[in-house]
Protein backbone atom coordinates (compact mmCIF):
# COMPACT_ATOMS: atom_id res chain seq x y z
CA UNK A 1 0.00 0.00 0.00
CA UNK A 2 1.11 3.53 -0.96
CA UNK A 3 1.30 6.08 1.74
CA UNK A 4 2.35 9.09 -1.05
CA UNK A 5 0.69 12.12 -0.05
CA UNK A 6 0.98 15.81 -1.34
CA UNK A 7 1.57 18.37 1.00
CA UNK A 8 1.52 22.67 0.29
CA UNK A 9 4.73 24.14 1.14
CA UNK A 10 5.75 28.27 0.73
CA UNK A 11 8.46 29.80 0.74
CA UNK A 12 7.92 33.36 2.60
CA UNK A 13 9.09 36.54 1.67
CA UNK A 14 11.74 36.60 4.42
CA UNK A 15 13.52 33.86 2.50
CA UNK A 16 12.34 34.52 -1.06
CA UNK A 17 13.89 38.09 -0.16
CA UNK A 18 17.11 36.96 1.03
CA UNK A 19 17.54 34.63 -2.59
CA UNK A 20 17.25 31.60 0.14
CA UNK A 21 14.89 29.43 -2.49
CA UNK A 22 17.08 27.25 -3.69
CA UNK A 23 19.02 26.19 -0.99
CA UNK A 24 15.55 25.45 0.48
CA UNK A 25 14.37 23.63 -2.67
CA UNK A 26 17.62 21.64 -2.14
CA UNK A 27 16.24 20.69 1.37
CA UNK A 28 13.49 19.50 0.42
CA UNK A 29 15.20 17.43 -2.48
CA UNK A 30 17.81 16.11 -0.78
CA UNK A 31 15.06 14.53 1.90
CA UNK A 32 13.35 12.56 -1.27
CA UNK A 33 10.41 15.47 -1.70
CA UNK A 34 9.12 15.64 -5.47
CA UNK A 35 8.25 19.34 -6.47
CA UNK A 36 5.16 18.52 -8.66
CA UNK A 37 4.30 22.27 -9.30
CA UNK A 38 6.00 25.22 -8.02
CA UNK A 39 5.41 28.92 -8.79
CA UNK A 40 6.18 32.42 -7.27
CA UNK A 41 3.27 35.20 -6.75
CA UNK A 42 2.93 37.96 -5.16
CA UNK A 43 -0.46 37.48 -3.38
CA UNK A 44 -2.49 40.68 -1.64
CA UNK A 45 -3.44 41.06 1.52
CA UNK A 46 -7.21 39.99 0.70
CA UNK A 47 -5.57 36.51 -0.20
CA UNK A 48 -3.50 36.50 2.51
CA UNK A 49 -6.68 36.74 4.73
CA UNK A 50 -8.33 33.79 2.80
CA UNK A 51 -5.61 31.55 3.02
CA UNK A 52 -5.16 32.11 7.25
CA UNK A 53 -8.34 32.48 7.55
CA UNK A 54 -8.13 29.54 10.76
CA UNK A 55 -6.41 32.10 12.13
CA UNK A 56 -8.76 35.04 12.18
CA UNK A 57 -8.88 35.06 15.98
CA UNK A 58 -5.44 34.83 16.95
CA UNK A 59 -3.70 38.42 18.02
CA UNK A 60 -1.13 38.17 15.44
CA UNK A 61 -3.89 37.52 12.34
CA UNK A 62 -3.51 40.85 10.87
CA UNK A 63 0.45 41.15 10.78
CA UNK A 64 0.78 37.51 9.33
CA UNK A 65 -1.72 38.41 7.17
CA UNK A 66 0.23 41.51 5.80
CA UNK A 67 3.47 40.07 6.48
CA UNK A 68 2.62 36.87 3.78
CA UNK A 69 1.65 39.74 1.10
CA UNK A 70 4.89 42.20 1.86
CA UNK A 71 6.56 40.31 -0.89
CA UNK A 72 7.59 37.55 -3.36
CA UNK A 73 6.69 33.99 -2.23
CA UNK A 74 7.14 30.57 -3.67
CA UNK A 75 4.52 28.26 -3.40
CA UNK A 76 5.11 24.61 -4.28
CA UNK A 77 3.23 21.29 -4.29
CA UNK A 78 5.28 18.87 -2.57
CA UNK A 79 5.13 14.67 -3.05
CA UNK A 80 6.57 12.41 -0.87
CA UNK A 81 5.51 8.99 1.98
CA UNK A 82 3.44 10.67 4.59
CA UNK A 83 4.15 14.33 2.36
CA UNK A 84 2.01 15.97 5.39
CA UNK A 85 4.05 14.93 8.17
CA UNK A 86 7.65 14.77 6.74
CA UNK A 87 7.19 18.03 5.90
CA UNK A 88 6.44 19.24 9.27
CA UNK A 89 9.24 17.65 10.61
CA UNK A 90 11.61 19.49 8.01
CA UNK A 91 10.54 22.84 8.43
CA UNK A 92 10.79 22.80 12.43
CA UNK A 93 9.25 24.14 15.29
CA UNK A 94 6.96 27.31 14.58
CA UNK A 95 9.59 29.19 17.04
CA UNK A 96 12.98 28.61 15.17
CA UNK A 97 14.43 29.36 18.46
CA UNK A 98 12.59 26.22 19.08
CA UNK A 99 13.33 24.32 16.03
CA UNK A 100 15.84 21.28 15.79
CA UNK A 101 19.06 20.99 14.21
CA UNK A 102 19.15 20.21 10.67
CA UNK A 103 15.58 21.79 10.45
CA UNK A 104 14.68 24.65 7.25
CA UNK A 105 13.36 27.25 10.67
CA UNK A 106 16.28 26.40 12.56
CA UNK A 107 18.78 26.80 9.56
CA UNK A 108 17.47 30.09 8.09
CA UNK A 109 14.19 31.72 10.31
CA UNK A 110 14.17 34.93 11.70
CA UNK A 111 11.72 35.02 14.17
CA UNK A 112 8.22 33.38 14.85
CA UNK A 113 6.66 35.55 12.30
CA UNK A 114 9.41 35.15 9.73
CA UNK A 115 10.08 31.84 10.20
CA UNK A 116 10.62 31.35 6.28
CA UNK A 117 8.40 28.19 5.31
CA UNK A 118 4.41 27.12 5.52
CA UNK A 119 3.66 23.72 5.58
CA UNK A 120 0.16 21.99 5.44
CA UNK A 121 -0.90 20.91 9.26
CA UNK A 122 -2.93 17.89 7.95
CA UNK A 123 -3.85 15.75 4.92
CA UNK A 124 -7.29 17.20 4.75
CA UNK A 125 -5.46 21.00 4.77
CA UNK A 126 -3.04 19.89 2.70
CA UNK A 127 -6.08 19.66 -0.14
CA UNK A 128 -7.76 22.61 0.50
CA UNK A 129 -4.26 24.86 0.94
CA UNK A 130 -2.54 23.20 -2.78
CA UNK A 131 -6.57 24.07 -4.40
CA UNK A 132 -6.39 27.69 -2.90
CA UNK A 133 -3.23 28.04 -5.15
CA UNK A 134 -3.59 25.35 -7.80
CA UNK A 135 -7.05 24.90 -8.73
CA UNK A 136 -6.80 26.43 -12.36
P1 LIG B 1 2.97 26.81 11.64
O1 LIG B 1 3.38 27.74 10.52
O2 LIG B 1 4.15 26.18 12.29
O3 LIG B 1 1.92 25.81 11.20
P2 LIG B 1 0.81 28.19 13.00
O4 LIG B 1 0.50 28.07 14.45
O5 LIG B 1 -0.11 27.56 12.02
O6 LIG B 1 2.32 27.72 12.78
O7 LIG B 1 0.89 29.75 12.71
C1 LIG B 1 0.93 30.24 11.38
C2 LIG B 1 2.00 31.28 11.29
O8 LIG B 1 1.64 32.39 12.12
C3 LIG B 1 3.38 30.84 11.81
O9 LIG B 1 4.16 30.18 10.84
C4 LIG B 1 3.99 32.16 12.22
O10 LIG B 1 4.55 32.80 11.07
C5 LIG B 1 2.80 32.95 12.69
N1 LIG B 1 2.70 32.89 14.15
C6 LIG B 1 2.32 31.82 14.90
N2 LIG B 1 2.32 32.12 16.21
C7 LIG B 1 2.69 33.41 16.29
C8 LIG B 1 2.88 34.32 17.40
O11 LIG B 1 2.70 33.98 18.57
N3 LIG B 1 3.28 35.59 17.06
C9 LIG B 1 3.49 36.00 15.78
N4 LIG B 1 3.33 35.18 14.73
C10 LIG B 1 2.94 33.91 14.98
MG1 LIG C 1 -0.04 26.08 10.59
Amino acid sequence: MSNIEHTLSIIKPDAVERKLENEIKEMFKNTGFNILKEKKIHITKSEAEEFYKVHETKPFYNDLCAYLSSGPIVVMILEHEHAVLRNRDLMGATNPKDAEEGTIRKKYGISIDKNSVHGSDSVENAKIEIDFFFKD
